[in-house]
């Protein structure tokens, strides 16, 4: 059984997972608006993803004996000042969500729940995949340059596959 501490930290995950969701599927839609399917693929794979990692939270604390809120999500941004400064954003989304994802670890050894602890080192091993394709791909981005959209497009297509394969191990 979980201890209230526990409890409200997992459930403000719940909130912090699902505006993930929200913010990537908010940034697939802009993409597709401005004609890049590929940038929109990714981030609506990626919102997928985040829809799974708010159900693992749900489910968890609902198997632990708690109860999980399901809470009103703030509307992301309908505007991207650039695709760079998009995948800047995400980047320094999932650097906050990886902050939070330790501030949970810490709080479980302080609270001696290691049954949480061993449960929330998937998301810590998560966090780090997260992090790094955020950064593989400003890192295309600043080897191509923004005048070769159409080329990182398509290149980002490729990746589509992995992010797939990323959310089926999510579930
Ligand atoms: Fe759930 O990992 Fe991104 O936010």
């Amino acid at each position: 059984m979980i201890n209230k501490k526990i409890e409200k930290a997992l459930n403000e995950q719940v909130e912090k997972e699902g505006y993930s969701s929200s913010l990537y599927l908010a940034m697939a839609s802009w993409a597709e608006t401005k004609g890049m399917a590929g940038v929109a693929q990714w981030l609506y794979v990626q919102s997928d993803e985040e829809r799974m990692h708010m159900l693992k939270f749900i489910k968890y604390i609902n198997e632990r004996g708690g109860k999980a809120i399901v809470p009103a999500f703030k509307q992301p941004g309908k505007e991207n000042a650039s695709v760079k400064k998009m995948f800047e954003d995400v980047l320094k989304h999932e650097q906050f969500i990886s902050s939070s994802i330790n501030e949970i670890v810490a709080l479980c050894t302080t609270e001696k729940d290691y049954t949480t602890l061993n449960w929330i080192q998937w998301f810590v091993n998560e966090q780090v995949e997260e992090e790094t394709n955020a950064t593989q791909i400003l890192d295309k981005l600043n080897l191509l340059g923004e005048k070769n959209l159409y080329m990182f497009d398509r290149d980002i297509m490729s990746l589509r596959g992995k992010a797939a394969a990323g959310t089926a191990d999510a579930t």
